[in-house]
């Protein structure tokens, strides 16, 4: 009843001309309503988290199972909170459909001014700051559902969003004191200033900790004396707060000196600081990336943002943090794009019938929807991890980032097929969606990094485990339990019979079929590390070409598991979508399973070594000859 009297009042304000609507007062209102502290104490970053779960990545590594993050699909949101969140959804789609034009900012290569306001009053430059600073204090979860939109609509308003929020003062909700957050954060919230992340420089960039920019400590030891140049720095000329990461003298306690990474904020204010003309990109072109620079900048010892030397961490633990944003915001680019591609088949007619009656189109169509399936799960799983307390979600963060960037990818690929002349047409818009699209896969970690990321991370936790086990080998009687466990594992190995952990207690008794097929993938996978560590020890840092194939089978696994969780969940709610959900999870988990085989397969082939090492060969001789180096056909 409650529920429908605000709704009431919130379509009676949703007629008011939203240019004129003081939509943040509206969006600001509704949250003190159903319980300002409720939202702002379950605000992302400025509580404690609530408990601590074991990392499903990390456990698959060690072959173990961690179901708590993973069984059953994550309900994130109390009743307020989804009622609260739910009161957003249709100004702010409203707001894209009728304030903003993504293709005049893509023209423009700037965002509107009355967007920049209308943004500004919605509250979207503070969404996770928490109301005692003038913010939204929205949590992860609700945090992925207003991004979502904003990634249906327009991505470089998404990044601009982002990089002031997601990771531009990020660090100061997750590292900074009390006396820096009541500082910032509430111009930030409310968009009066604008952050930017500086850590990438010319020589700097997926190799984050060889940064140069350095700081050193003035002769009165009141400052830190900055100085340094980054690049590509998305709202770099636009910013005036700036997490910056710079190289200190850092003496330990033997005396030594080296130079180790902290992190500062940087006022444009304090002088010194200067930007670059906006860069000329290949599309997200409303945001704004510059080079910035900093020349003798003068930083207060009280802008250290955590530990001296410890920036490296803040850094990537920003990074970690904001990656689920993206998995989030391309779910709805890809809603988007499926919209559109839908509508075109289901008008267009072709042959003598509309096309979506066509195999070839119908199978597009399902691969789309089943790939912003399997993004949406793994978004959405995250997020709630993290609201739930979760610290160890790194590996996932990074799984749900590749996996989101490269289905977003396809899903406009095919929608621009499935749309033919007209999808390549500007006025359909995609052709923007793909330019904007294409930086994703290389920004916050290039996708080949992080999945070199995923495997070494996983690799190392399970070498730990491994040297766990041997030293229960030693002393046996009192690990009796675990050694057994493994002894019997290994036996059954041996014979060739699965020891795979059943899923069945946690999946709907209709996906069983596709519980065991993930269930074998784990169990595969879990003895093809211990073979790799085996194998190759710690030279295993060196095989690129294994490490790869290791991450994809990862990222798979962690997509059947996310599907078929979120699934189960669907048919045992009865779920109006129940059924449509299990058909794109059977499948997904059918061919996700082949491709683990595969990628597992590929660890141990004779064949595929010999494949890397003439890849390398070719590699190697295209290099050397700056081309390619076959003569050609015609001989000249
Ligand atoms: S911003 C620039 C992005 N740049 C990068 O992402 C850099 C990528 N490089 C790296 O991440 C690191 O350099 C790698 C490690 C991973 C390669 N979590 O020796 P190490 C620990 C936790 O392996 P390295 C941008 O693009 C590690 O355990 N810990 O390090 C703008 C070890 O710890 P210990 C980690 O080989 C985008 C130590 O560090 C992690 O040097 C705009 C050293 O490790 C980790 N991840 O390199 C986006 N990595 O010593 C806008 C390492 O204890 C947002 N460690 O063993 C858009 C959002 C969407 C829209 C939203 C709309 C509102």
């Amino acid at each position: 009843m409650m529920r429908c009297s605000r709704i009431f009042a919130f379509v009676s304000q949703r007629n008011l001309a939203l240019s004129k609507v003081t939509q943040r007062s509206l969006l600001v209102s509704s949250q003190h309503q159903r319980g300002k502290s409720t939202v702002a104490e379950t605000a992302a970053h400025d509580v404690q988290p609530q408990k601590e779960s074991r990392s499903f990545a990390m456990g698959l590594f060690c072959g173990q199972i961690n179901p708590e993050q993973v069984f059953p699909f994550p309900n994130a949101l109390t009743t307020e909170q989804r009622e609260a969140i739910e009161m957003y959804i249709d100004p702010v789609t409203k707001f894209f459909e009728e304030v903003n034009d993504a293709n005049k900012n893509d023209n423009m290569a700037a965002i509107e001014e009355n967007t920049m306001k209308g943004l500004k009053e919605m509250g979207a430059f503070g969404l996770q700051v928490s109301t005692e600073h003038h913010g939204l204090g929205l949590t992860n979860t609700q945090y992925a559902r207003i991004v979502e939109i904003v990634g249906e609509y327009d991505l470089g308003i998404g990044i601009t969003l982002g990089a002031h929020q997601s990771i531009g003062f990020k660090g100061i909700l997750l590292f900074g004191n009390p006396e820096q957050k009541a500082k910032y954060l509430p111009k930030l919230a409310v968009g009066d200033e604008i952050a930017a992340f500086c850590l990438t420089e010319p020589s700097s960039g997926s190799d984050a900790s060889s940064i140069r920019s350095k700081a050193v400590l003035s002769d009165d030891g009141k400052h830190y004396i900055l100085n340094g140049s980054k690049i590509w720095i998305s709202n770099g000329g636009i910013a005036n707060i700036f997490t910056v990461f710079a190289q200190t003298p850092v003496t330990d306690a033997d005396g030594n000196t080296t130079d180790k990474i902290t992190a500062f904020i940087v006022e444009r204010s304090f002088g010194g600081v200067s930007s670059g003309p906006p860069e000329n990109k290949m599309g997200i072109k409303c945001s704004n990336t510059a080079e910035v620079y900093f020349e003798d900048v003068k930083i207060p010892l009280d802008n250290i943002l955590g530990e001296v030397g410890e920036g490296f961490k803040v850094a990537m633990n920003i990074l970690n943090n904001g990656r689920f944003g993206m998995g989030a915001a391309l779910s709805g680019t890809m809603k988007g794009l499926i919209k559109k591609a839908a509508d075109h088949a289901a008008n267009r007619k072709q042959f003598g019938d509309y096309i979506h009656k066509y195999g070839v189109i119908q199978e597009k169509i399902a691969r789309m929807a089943m790939q912003q399936y399997v993004s949406e799960c793994m978004a959405y799983m995250l997020c709630a991890n993290m609201d739930a307390g979760s610290k160890e979600f790194q590996i996932e963060a990074a799984i749900s980032k590749i996996y989101a960037s490269e289905a977003a990818w396809f899903v406009a690929d095919e929608a621009i097929q499935i749309s033919g002349g007209m999808g390549y047409m500007r006025d359909s818009g995609m052709e923007r969606v793909m330019r904007d699209l294409r930086i994703f896969r290389i920004f916050e970690g290039t996708n080949d990094i992080l999945r070199l990321f995923i495997s070494l991370t996983g690799l190392q936790n399970a070498g730990k485990h491994l040297k766990e086990l041997q030293k229960a080998f030693k002393n046996p009687g009192g690990n009796f339990g675990t050694i057994m466990e493994v002894v019997n594992k290994r036996a059954k190995r041996m014979v060739g019979v699965s020891s795979a952990p059943s899923l069945d207690q946690y999946v709907h008794p209709s996906l069983k079929d596709s519980a065991s097929k993930t269930a074998k993938a784990m169990e595969d996978f879990g003895f093809s590390v211990e073979d790799l560590l085996i194998k190759h020890g710690k030279n295993i840092v060196e095989q690129q070409f294994l490490l790869w194939r290791l991450a994809e089978a990862t990222i798979d696994i962690y997509g059947m598991v996310a599907t078929l969780s979120r699934c189960s969940k669907s048919l045992s709610d009865g779920a109006e979508s129940a059924d449509y959900e299990a058909n794109l999870c059977k499948v997904f988990v059918n061919e996700a399973s082949v491709r683990v085989s595969k990628n597992l397969a590929y660890l141990k082939s004779s064949t595929e070594k010999e494949n890397c090492k003439s890849m390398t060969e070719v590699s190697k001789s295209v290099i050397e000859r700056g081309s390619v180096v076959q003569q050609h056909p015609l001989g000249f």
